[in-house]
């Protein structure tokens, strides 16, 4: 079948979230075969700092009046919405995170069919729109209403897909595709000498990024680093920020590991430093894929995770890691160490690790997408 091109208009939070990455990620990705990507959002996408033909960036901008306690951002998405699909004429929306997108694709979705439009809307739900703020009484009949009126519903896991089915009345199909990995940009890069500054010891190196938020149990992962290295010395890198980054530094001077923890911040060469890592950690208390253990399994880094959300239909337990229930940081330690210990052990899981993202390559989950835009064009 030979796939026709479209237009396609993409809208998302341009942070660095997971969500965020992923719509940026693939909108390049579409762009790059032949696809007019039309991102339609508050800012500039973190990722989409470059120029290219296929690629379109319209700002939202909301006015400021003294009347607003809170800036109307829906009103200005719809209206620009309206405004985008009309005039570059595109063949498909695609909303990702559900509040507030999908119920704003819904408004300018009904305010084209009176113009004699009609523009399909494909939402994806990543994670926390379901599992944390979308069961929030506020929002569930927003987002229940959304879900179901739009014309093709995605999940970035089967998981969140059946989480999604059993906290809101669904009465239409969810597709799950997954998440995706890039291996051009994620790929084992030689840093020896980032390797030597960071373990002059050639110790091994644990790493965990996060946006530091309570899902996250960063905590954890400074007490499954400090059992780890009473007994294998090891340097633990902790990348990103949030709010409960403090609290992991804190407890890092109690536990008198500070020495061996580095605190990086936010970092954009996130693949260098997962380069140079022997193990990530993600104890996460809940997760609906996990795209930043894929992200380091792409390294050739294999994965100490909870066993929550999407994440065993990631993480091979045996195989790519190790999988706990959330808050064993006796198992999860006990797990780190048995493949840090053993150099030829830890080579093997370095390979399966890498083996078991390439299944996620995004030259394989791409078609997934530009197949389902053609069905729900088709049937809308
Ligand atoms: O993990 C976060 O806090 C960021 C969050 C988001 O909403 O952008 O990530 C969610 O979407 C990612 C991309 O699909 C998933 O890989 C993450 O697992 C998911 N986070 C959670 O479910 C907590």
């Amino acid at each position: 079948v030979i796939l026709e091109e479209m237009k396609i208009g993409i809208v998302c939070y341009p942070t660095f979230g997971g969500s965020g990455v992923v719509a940026t990620e693939l909108g390049k990705a579409l762009a790059s075969t032949g696809h007019e990507i039309h991102f339609i959002t508050y800012s500039q996408p973190a990722r989409l700092d470059f120029f290219s033909e296929n690629l379109y960036y319209h700002e939202v901008a909301i006015s400021q009046y003294p009347l607003f306690d809170f800036a109307p951002y829906e009103s200005a998405l719809a209206s620009k919405l309206v405004d985008v699909v009309r005039f570059e004429k595109l063949d498909l929306l695609h909303v990702h995170y559900a509040i507030p997108h999908a119920s704003v694709a819904y408004l300018a979705k009904q305010i084209l069919a009176t113009q004699g439009i009609n523009i399909p809307v494909v939402t994806t739900l990543h994670g926390t729109d379901i599992t944390l703020v979308g069961k929030d009484k506020s929002f569930n009949p927003v987002v229940t209403f959304s879900i179901n009126q739009s014309d093709g519903v995605t999940a970035v896991s089967e998981n969140l897909k059946q989480q999604t089915l059993e906290s809101f009345e669904i009465k239409r199909n969810i597709q799950v595709i997954p998440n995706f990995i890039d291996f051009t940009r994620f790929h084992n890069k030689s840093k020896e000498h980032f390797k030597r500054a960071i373990a002059p010891g050639n110790e091994r190196v644990i790493t965990h990024t996060s946006n530091f938020r309570k899902v996250k149990n960063t905590e954890d992962v400074v007490r499954i680093f400090q059992k780890v290295n009473e007994v294998l010395p090891s340097k633990l890198l902790m990348v990103g920020d949030g709010p409960e980054r403090r609290n992991a530094e804190e407890l890092a001077r109690q536990l008198d590991i500070s020495h061996a923890v580095r605190f990086l911040g936010k970092q954009d060469a996130i693949e260098e430093i997962l380069s140079v890592s022997d193990l990530f950690l993600m104890p996460s208390s809940s997760e609906s894929f996990g795209l930043a253990a894929l992200e380091a399994m792409a390294c050739h880094v294999p994965v100490i995770s909870t066993n929550t959300g999407g994440l065993p239909e990631l993480n091979r337990h045996g195989v790519s890691g190790f999988l706990s229930d959330i808050g064993d940081v006796e198992d999860m330690a006990k797990n780190a160490l048995y493949i840090l210990e053993d150099c030829d052990r830890l080579l093997k899981f370095k390979e399966a690790a890498y083996k078991r993202a390439q299944e996620f390559d995004i030259s394989k989950i791409l078609p997934m997408y530009e197949n389902y835009y053609e069905e729900v064009i088709r049937q809308s």
